[in-house]
């Protein structure tokens, strides 16, 4: 298999490719625009470009990189009173903020300091527009880094708001390897403080990685606790344990009264659904993962895994001391520490009294996402009529242990021949359990693809699906049978994201363009049920995915894997799940 790469890689190397599709720069309409600032009153400005400018098409060259250096390591962790073996990135749990400007490139080294597991790590939400080999899925655009290796991510920020970078490799997210990505741009509605990212994670006293090998024969286990930013309180009163030390604080933050906070939520949960609030507060939701919307008002907001929300809090409250919430939905999993998952809002820094909890809502029956008629997006896009659905079913075996499926079939992933490298090889059959669904575009109008999952399972989980490369629009979302003839398909300007709920029981119709050649990785955000199979991905025009890389990618690509083979005959453990 090595010779065979190798030679792929060198064949490609030298055809003489020397430069990557060049992205949508500014457009001569847009340049006629007249300049206007982002300033606390005038957020949906950004220079030449707006709230209104088609993201997709359009985006602006600034001309700067900006450069970070991570290091995935092993070590003890505290994040609430119990110590414990986790991952981190740079030593916290979450990792460093990246951050950067709309229309900035990114180049970001990661190097795997862990002594026993590959690693990648995932920008969840980018759409790694023609750079596929740095959307960091092990066993599908890349080779796992192997301990001791580095890769440095590169990619163009074509999107802007709020996600994560998160490893794809086994349950690693699950034990720390998580962090904020921060990309500035225009916003749908004005605030005066971005208070930046806030995770909303379950957390685990014991690692993930070890809870495995009961976990994949039964449901998700219920962790002990939950974490507002990589930080929870746990009561270790009268506990013998120990680990359990005590000393876990809660995330504060300071609000100023009058002013208006914007707050970036991400859903980080290995299980969790969350159902988010902050007490004597409502606020303003401006954006759905990467995508502006027209504001909404609410008191609470439900947040499926991968999912992130921008919001606008009002700092109008009688002056005190609030809880804030990422209310664990018990319809969805269990929690040790359920009611407890919080953070403290003051308006007076100096306090240090535990707020009262009189204005608390009540917390959702159900693990759906928000309402789709809340999600309109701001710059308004319609879908096509649809031609030709697929549909995959949502099924379930039991083989050694639970083995998600769609289609018939579970994902099993191997690491040291990612699908990428099989297509260099030129290779056009894949391995039934890779899961892959081919897409090809006959023209250039030939552009929609649609799709129907369906859980057939009769488990009645929820799911939160989550597509890579793409925003997809969420036409139809509801639970029962999917029928063609009877389905109410919103095609005016639905709901557009990339992750979203499938209900139990129930149907999800997407639909997306073919406009970005790579190998796209589409699973369950349930990190046991991604472990357990529940994954696919879409090769979409293959033929054109070495155009999106230049001789420089494709020799790093071949550096990874090369590195990973001679790892992985001495590796101590073995690859005992889907690959992702
Ligand atoms: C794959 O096909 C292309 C185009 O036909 C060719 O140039 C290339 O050498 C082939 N690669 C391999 C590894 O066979
Ligand atoms: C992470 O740690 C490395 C050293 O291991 C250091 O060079 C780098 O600056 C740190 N990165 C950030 C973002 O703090
Ligand atoms: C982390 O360290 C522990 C304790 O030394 C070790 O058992 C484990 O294999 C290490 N994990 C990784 C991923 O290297
Ligand atoms: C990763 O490391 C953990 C120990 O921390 C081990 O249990 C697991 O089997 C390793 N997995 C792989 C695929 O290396
Ligand atoms: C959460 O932690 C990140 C660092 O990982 C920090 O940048 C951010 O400001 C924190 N957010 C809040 C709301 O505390
Ligand atoms: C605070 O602001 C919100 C808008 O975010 C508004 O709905 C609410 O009525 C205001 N409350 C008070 C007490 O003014
Ligand atoms: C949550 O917000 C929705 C509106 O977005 C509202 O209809 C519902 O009553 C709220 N739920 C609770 C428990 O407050
Ligand atoms: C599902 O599997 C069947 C039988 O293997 C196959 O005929 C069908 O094309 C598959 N459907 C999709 C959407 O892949
Ligand atoms: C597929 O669509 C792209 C636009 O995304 C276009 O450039 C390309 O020519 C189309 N392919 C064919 C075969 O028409
Ligand atoms: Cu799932």
């Amino acid at each position: 298999m090595k010779n065979t790469f190798v030679s792929a890689l060198t064949a490609l190397a030298s055809s003489s490719l020397s430069s990557a599709i060049p992205l949508a720069a500014e457009s001569s309409a847009l340049a006629a625009r007249q300049s206007c600032e982002n300033t606390a009153t005038s957020r949906s400005c950004w220079g030449d470009y707006s709230i209104d400018t088609n993201y997709y098409e359009t985006v602006p060259n600034t001309g700067v990189t900006r450069e970070y250096w991570l290091s995935i390591q092993n070590e003890t962790v505290n994040a609430d009173g119990y110590n414990r073996q986790g991952l981190t990135i740079n030593g916290t749990i979450p990792g460093p903020e990246i951050i950067a400007d709309w229309g900035d490139n990114l180049i970001i080294h990661v190097t795997n300091n862990m002594e026993h597991n590959g690693t990648t790590l995932h920008w969840h939400g980018i759409r790694q527009l023609n750079s596929v080999e740095y959307d960091g899925v092990p066993g599908v655009t890349q080779c796992p880094i192997a301990p001791g290796d580095s890769l440095s991510y590169k990619f163009h920020a074509t999107q802007y708001g709020t996600s994560w970078y998160h490893s794809h490799f086994i349950l690693q997210y699950g034990d720390g390897v998580q962090g904020p990505i921060i990309i500035n741009g225009p916003a749908t509605a004005d605030y005066d403080e971005d208070l930046g990212a806030m995770f909303l994670s379950d957390w685990s006293h014991i690692p993930a990685q070890q809870l495995w090998d009961s976990a994949k024969l039964g449901g998700p286990p219920s962790l002990e606790n939950g974490l507002i930013n990589g930080t929870n309180t746990y009561d270790c009163s009268t506990s013998t344990d120990p680990n359990c030390v005590g000393g876990g604080v809660k995330n504060v933050n300071i609000f100023e009264s009058g002013k208006k906070y914007r707050l970036r939520l991400v859903n980080s949960a290995v299980d969790g659904h969350f159902q988010f609030s902050i007490d004597g507060h409502s606020f303003t939701v401006i954006a759905n993962d990467f995508v502006p919307i027209v504001p909404y008002e609410t008191d609470n907001l439900s947040i499926s895994i991968g999912q992130r929300y921008d919001i606008i809090v009002d700092a109008n409250a009688t002056v005190g001391d609030y809880w804030l919430r990422a209310g664990w939905v018990l319809a969805c999993g269990q929690n040790g520490n359920a009611d407890e998952i919080t953070a403290i809002i003051r308006y007076d820094a100096s306090s240090t009294a535990d707020p009262t909890t009189t204005s608390a809502i009540t917390t959702a029956a159900t693990c759906g996402d928000e309402p789709a008629a809340s999600l309109v997006p701001h710059l308004a896009m319609n879908v096509e009529a649809v031609n030709n659905f697929q549909q995959l079913d949502l099924g379930v075996s039991f083989v050694g242990y639970t083995h998600w499926l769609l289609n018939g079939s579970s994902l099993l992933l191997d690491w040291a021949d990612p699908t990428t490298l099989k297509v260099f090889n030129n290779e056009s059959i894949f391995p039934t359990e890779y899961n892959v669904q081919p897409l090809e575009n006959t023209s250039a109008e030939d552009i929609w693809t649609y799709w129907v999952i369906e859980d057939d399972t009769g488990f009645g989980i929820t799911h939160p699906l989550h597509l890579h490369g793409h925003d997809f629009w969420l036409l139809a979302q509801d639970t029962g049978m999917f029928n063609a003839a009877t389905v109410d398909l919103k095609l005016v300007n639905p709901p557009r994201r990339d992750v979203a709920s499938l209900p139990g029981n129930g149907y999800i119709v997407m639909a997306f363009k073919k406009d970005n050649p790579g190998s796209w990785l589409m699973h369950c955000h349930i990190a046991w049920h991604a472990s357990e199979g529940f994954a696919m991905q879409f090769v979409e025009s293959p033929s054109h995915i070495a155009d999106t890389m230049t001789a420089d990618d494709v020799s790093i690509f071949g550096d990874t894997c090369a590195t990973w083979d001679q790892y992985d005959p001495l590796a101590v453990f073995q690859q005992d799940d889907s690959g992702i």
